[in-house]
This record gives C-alpha cells, structure tokens and sequence, in this order.
C-alpha cells in the first residue's frame, strides 16, 4: 500500500543474484525504491550498470538514479564470476528497444562509464542519503565499500538510516572463499573489503543480517529455475529464468551451489517471515588468514541476524511476484 512504502537505496555488485534481488525490489509495493549503487566487486562495472538501467527501465522506473563505484576492495573477485553481468547486459528481454544512446558512442566519450560529470557512487549514496526527509533502508548485497566511505566522510548520515540490511558473513557455517593464503571462513562480500564491513559493523547502525548459515539453504535448484518456463512470454519470469540458468555449473566448478544469497535477503523487505531472526554478537577480522570472517564475540556488537529460513516459502515468494 502507498501509505507504508518504505525508502530503500539498494548497493548492488551486479552479480546474477544481485539482478534477481534488484528485479524483486521493483515489484515491491512495500519499498520505495530512492536510487540504485553499484560496486565494483563481483562485476564487470560498465555492464553491470547498463543492466541495471534496462531493468529499471523494462519494470518502469527510468526515473530510479543509479551510480557506478569505483572504490575497490583489497581482495578481487574472479574475472570468471564478474563477466557474468557482460551476459545478462545482452539478454534479448533486456534489448527489446534500440537503445536512446548508441551502445558504442562517438570518439568523443567513452562506450562504458558513467557521462562526464556523474558522481561516483559512495558520493551519490552520500548525497541521497543527505537529501532524504525520512529516515532510508539500506539494502547492501555486495561489499560495504560505499556505505563505510559514507559514515568516514559524512558522519552525520549516521542519523539517516533507519536499518541496514546487508548479505554477508558466515557465522557457524564455512566461509565460501577458496583463495590461496586464506582459511576458507569468510564469506565474499566480507572479504573483498574486510575494512568496510568492520567501519559499519563499528557504527551503531541497526543491522539485519543474512549470512551464509541462511542463504546455504537457498541453492538455485533446477525445479525453481525450470518452474520460470512455466511462464514463457512474459518479461520478467524470463528474465528471472535466464538470471538462474546462468548460475548453472557453480556446483561443476567451484564445489559449491550457486544460491539465492541476495535474493533471500532481498525478499525480507516483502515477506519479513521467510525467516526467524536472533540477536547475534559479532565481529568482524580484518587481518591474516581469517580475514573477512565475522566471528561470534559476546564482547562484539549485536546484529539481528537471519538465523533459520523456509526455502519453499521464499521460493513460492519469488514465483509469485515475478510470474504474475
Ligand atoms: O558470497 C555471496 C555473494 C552474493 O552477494 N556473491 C554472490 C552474490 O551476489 C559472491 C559469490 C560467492 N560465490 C559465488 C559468488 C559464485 N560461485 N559465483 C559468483 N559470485
Ligand atoms: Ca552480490
């Protein structure tokens, strides 16, 4: 209902999942979507940014803002992962139109980034977050990279957000980095900028957190991907299929399931009750061969965080809202 439309400026990292998230938010009539950031990390930028545009632009909401980062984290994601927004850009559903702007632009200006004079994302997230009239919801499926810059260099955006909820972290559960010279017990979006993660984690931000002790339960499995074909024709569930079957060969690759990791989070500004949450004391290491992993610490600060889930339900959910 328009009356309980909440604010959300979502930071994204143009990853698959990260597109299915930014899909569900448009057909959200709880959440009023402010603007949309893009990290650098488990991305190609240029791509990842286009896409996003021809999301907002197939769902009809042109007039959403979007910026593209450049802040970098200290742990690169593989180039295999990040070129799979290069795909998702050339999907036919998201190519229905020529484009207003020649894909390849005259000498003049560059073919990807942003136009001459457009703020980097952690300064846009900044000045949103500034301008807002109300308290805004941060959704952060990729690093934390924007949002710490914001609290460093604008302190006073602090009193702006009313909740940050953020994919990321395992807590008692292994960690899904498989890099030389780490320990295995970090989870990505933690990883690639430990920093980051501990500057927000240090602020008394309310957090709601979905580690991978939740999302592990949600895999891209074959009946949900296969059930989008059920509705063949309509826009948005093929989107929703294509983004899923190019998860597929995860497993066959890295050992581990390509899973709904910030779709799950994502759903919680919908449906609060896919999962059950607990207050969780935490920390995060910054440093050494754990780096990146968030560790219980009864000396740490407390974050509510997803603590057990109902796949079906969060499955039914995503059906429902992109099928329709
Ligand atoms: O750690 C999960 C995060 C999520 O925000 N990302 C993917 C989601 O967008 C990193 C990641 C972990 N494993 C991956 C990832 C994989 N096999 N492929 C691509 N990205
Ligand atoms: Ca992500």
């Amino acid at each position: 209902s328009r009356t309980a439309r909440r604010p959300v400026l979502f930071d994204h990292d143009g990853a698959l999942d990260d597109l299915l998230s930014l899909l569900l938010l448009t057909q959200y009539d709880t959440v009023d979507l402010r603007g949309v950031t893009v990290t650098p990390a488990d991305c190609l930028p240029a791509p990842a940014l286009s896409a996003t545009r021809k999301i907002l632009e197939l769902t009809g909401l042109p007039h959403v803002p979007t910026a593209v980062g450049e802040l970098a984290g200290r742990n690169p994601f593989p180039l295999v992962w990040r070129v799979d927004a290069l795909r998702v850009d050339a999907l036919p559903v998201l190519n229905r139109r020529e484009p207003a702007t020649p894909p390849v632009a005259p000498s003049t200006t560059t073919a990807a980034g942003p136009p001459a004079g457009a703020l980097p994302a952690h300064e846009r997230l900044a000045a949103w977050l500034l301008e807002a009239g109300e308290p805004v919801t941060v959704l952060a499926t990729g690093p934390l990279t924007n949002l710490a810059w914001c609290l460093d260099h604008h302190p006073e955006v602090e009193a702006r957000i009313e909740e940050v909820v953020f994919m990321g972290g395992a807590l008692d559960v292994p960690g899904n980095v498989d890099q030389p010279g780490h320990d295995g017990s970090a989870e990505w979006n933690v990883y690639w900028d430990p920093e980051a993660a501990k500057r927000v984690f240090d602020s008394s931000l309310p957090i709601t957190l979905f580690p991978l002790d939740v999302t592990d339960r949600v895999p891209v499995t074959t009946a949900f991907a296969h059930a989008f074909g059920r509705h063949y024709g309509k826009p948005l569930s093929d989107l929703a299929g294509s983004l899923l079957a190019l998860t597929f060969g995860t497993l066959e690759t890295t050992g581990l399931p390509y899973c709904c990791w910030d779709s799950l989070t994502t759903s919680y500004l919908a449906e609060p009750g896919i999962c059950d949450f607990d207050v969780v004391h935490c920390d995060v290491v910054t440093e050494g061969a754990g780096q990146g992993r968030t560790v219980r610490d009864a000396a740490g600060r407390p974050v509510r965080s997803a603590v057990a889930v109902d796949p079906d339900r969060f499955y039914r959910h995503c059906l429902d809202v992109l099928t329709r």
